[in-house]
Order: C-alpha cells, then sequence, then structure tokens
C-alpha cells in the first residue's frame, strides 16, 4: 500500500516537472522579465489619440463701450417778437405860391401831415369835395365837415398838422385856391 502511494506521487512529480519543463522550453512564451529586453513599440492602434478639443478660443471682443448720448441742446426759447408799432411820424408838406409840394404824400396809418404854408397867402387845407369836406370817414370835424378840415385859415408861416387814422388815399385842396389839390396816402402799419 505505501508503495503504491509513493509511485503515485512519483508519477505526479514526474508529471508537474514536465509539465514545467515544457512551459518553460516554449509551450507559451514566457513574459520576459528582462529589462534590457526591446520591447515590441505598441501597435498604432493600440493608442487611440483623442484629440485634445481645445476650445475654440474666440476672441470675445470686448463689448465697446457705447458712446455717452450727447445731450440734445436744448434751444433757447425765442423770444416772440412782441409787434412794436412804429413810432409815428410827421411828414411835412409846405405850401408855396407852386402849390403843395410833395404834392402827394405817403404815409402809414397814425402818422402827422403838417401842412407849413410859406407862401403869401393864407391856406385852408380841407379834404375833398370843395365846399362840403365830407370826403374823409371821421366825421363830423370841427366845423361839421370831416376831421380832414382845418376849419380855418391858416396864414403865412403858420403851420396846421392833422393825425391820419383812416386808410386809403385822401385828396384834399386848398379852400381858399381850390386849384391847388394834393393827395394824402394812408396805408396800414
Ligand atoms: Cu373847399
Amino acid at each position: 500500500m505505501n508503495k503504491k502511494v509513493l509511485l503515485i506521487a512519483g508519477v505526479v512529480i514526474v508529471a508537474l516537472v514536465g509539465v514545467f519543463i515544457f512551459l518553460n522550453s516554449g509551450g507559451t512564451p514566457a513574459v520576459s522579465t528582462d529589462p534590457y529586453a526591446i520591447q515590441a513599440p505598441p501597435s498604432p492602434t493600440d493608442t487611440t489619440i483623442t484629440p485634445i478639443v481645445t476650445p475654440s478660443s474666440t476672441p470675445v471682443s470686448a463689448p465697446t463701450p457705447k458712446p455717452a448720448p450727447t445731450p440734445k441742446p436744448i434751444p433757447a426759447p425765442v423770444p416772440t417778437p412782441i409787434p412794436v408799432p412804429s413810432a409815428s411820424q410827421t411828414v411835412i408838406v409846405t405850401y408855396t405860391n407852386s402849390g403843395f409840394s410833395p404834392n402827394t404824400v405817403n404815409i402809414k396809418k397814425g402818422d402827422t401831415v403838417k401842412w407849413v404854408n410859406k407862401s403869401s397867402d393864407a391856406i385852408w387845407p380841407a379834404s375833398n369835395p370843395h365846399p362840403l369836406h365830407t370826403g374823409y370817414p371821421e366825421q363830423p370835424g370841427n366845423c361839421g365837415t370831416s376831421a380832414f378840415d382845418a376849419c380855418m385859415e391858416v396864414p403865412p408861416g403858420a403851420s396846421w398838422s392833422f393825425v391820419f387814422n383812416q386808410v386809403g388815399s385822401w385828396g384834399y385842396h386848398d379852400h381858399l385856391n381850390t386849384r391847388e389839390e394834393g393827395t394824402v396816402v394812408v396805408a396800414a402799419k
């Protein structure tokens, strides 16, 4: 019985040794532990190069600063021109032995005509028509006619003035010498 066991053990040992030898003799390539052994370069398919995706560096442009809005210039209030009535004027009409000069005068409403007698005779300026003197609209005047009537003799060297407030063309004459006539044209302001 002991011999049998020993025999089996010996067979097993021999088998193990055989397997060992077989393995060491090239059955399966042993992994070399030699540090100087040339290692086969890794197959290029082994390494999968994952490209490093760098984030596209789109240059983020700094936001351009918005220009500060220029304040709208506030226009200075334009003062509404108040129509100032122009000062009334006085126009001189001289009367000589040749008559009224200038024969026609152009004035504005509110202006004054001053007849200056530079003749040797008295004069009497009055609105047409002679002898009523009612042509000028302002009535009645000082002597029952229109206001445009001297209503008296104006001696040499003297004068008579009248303010025209009626727009229009007003003919007049020398009531004492009806051949001498003139016209006053009154325009609106
Ligand atoms: Cu008259």
